[in-house]
């Protein structure tokens, strides 16, 4: 019998297309998403309101349909929770905190909770960012994750709880919106190619930054998940990488497709946030630990981005 699952903030860019594959992967009725709003998009399967902080509803949910895994993908993005830092910390330790108190009591026995490389600051190596390296980050989102990460690795070692993480770069998908984000340029950036023809980038032109294909964060998340226990020796988070660019290299492949594209900069205080982030990341511990390679490369997503969103969005919003 396979363990039922449920996914909490599945109804966000992450949440969308994990829910779509986990249920491909194990049955539409297996998978329980939850969110406290409604999907972006038609999904197969049960879906339950749930609010995290609210952990009688919580229980209740973990109860009705007897999850034993869960992954916690709520959370307030970078710039979103610059705009309310005491509430992005509220939600971002204590939806972890009720998350890991459940498998600490033995109610659901595995976790996937995601950091980002966000987790880094100014002071950090930028180039081929190691796993082990300086940690100072700056903003409240990249303070969350890096204590989210020391407790993920307490609860492992006190209490034995099965967590598992990846430190995701700028997620790039086409099946929905990203969430407040720093990173979320990557993904705008295409919305408007196929709306305008044209985009204002809110980071400067050279701004390198890692990123990664939806699907291959998608593949690194199950296969986390599905290695076995005693290969997984990082429990506060691995580092994963994708590919790395600026906005002038995405403006300029997007170009080679659409040649009469245009993009022009004007950074705003997103651009200090990208200024404190890793250009490159060393994630060679997630290869050798548990296989990780990614597939997909500026090229392809380029391509795959435009083709499908071409056939997305509607028709009367185009240039
Ligand atoms: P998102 O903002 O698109 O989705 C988050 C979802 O959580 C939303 O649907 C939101 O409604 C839901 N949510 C918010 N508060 C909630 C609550 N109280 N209870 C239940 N649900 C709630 O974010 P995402 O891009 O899908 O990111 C998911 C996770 O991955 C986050 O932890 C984020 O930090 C991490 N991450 C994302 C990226 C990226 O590029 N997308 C990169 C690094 C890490
Ligand atoms: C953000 O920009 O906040 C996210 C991230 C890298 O964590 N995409």
């Amino acid at each position: 019998m396979v363990d039922k699952i449920l996914v909490i903030g599945s109804s966000g860019q992450i949440g969308t297309e994990l829910v779509e594959e986990l249920r491909k992967r194990y049955g539409n009725e297996n998978v329980i998403a939850s969110d406290i709003k409604e999907p972006q998009v038609i999904q197969h399967g049960p879906f339950e309101i749930v609010d995290i902080l609210n952990k009688i509803q919580l229980a209740d949910i973990i109860s009705k349909y007897k999850i034993k895994e869960v992954y916690l993908l709520a959370a307030l993005l970078s710039a979103t929770a610059e705009k309310n830092p005491a509430f992005a910390w509220d939600l971002n330790m204590n939806s972890l905190f009720n998350v890991l108190n459940l498998a600490k009591e033995g109610i659901i026995k595995k976790i996937f909770w995601p950091s980002s490389i966000a987790v880094f600051g100014p002071t950090t190596p930028k180039i081929n960012t190691p796993q082990y390296t300086i940690m100072e980050p700056s903003t409240v989102y990249g303070i969350s994750k890096q204590t989210g990460e020391r407790w993920c690795e307490y609860y492992h070692k006190r209490y034995g709880v099965d967590i598992r993480s990846v430190r995701y770069p700028g997620l790039i998908g086409y099946k929905s919106k990203p969430g407040g984000g720093t990173t979320d340029y990557a993904v705008d950036i295409f919305h408007q190619a196929i709306l305008a023809k044209k985009y204002e980038c809110f980071l400067s032109e050279n701004t390198t930054l890692p990123m990664m294909y939806m699907s291959d964060a998608i593949d690194a998340t199950i296969a986390i998940m599905k290695t076995e226990d005693s290969k997984i020796k990082i429990r506060s988070s691995y580092n994963i990488s994708g590919i790395s660019f600026s906005p002038k290299e995405i403006a300029e492949e997007i170009n080679k497709l659409m040649p009469d594209f245009k993009i022009s900069y004007l950074p705003d205080s997103r651009q200090q946030i990208a200024n404190s982030w890793p250009q490159t990341i060393d994630d060679s511990y997630a290869k050798n630990d548990w296989g990780w390679s990614p597939k997909y490369n500026l090229f392809t997503i380029t391509k795959i981005m435009l083709e499908n969103l071409e056939q997305l969005l509607p028709k009367e919003n185009k240039y």
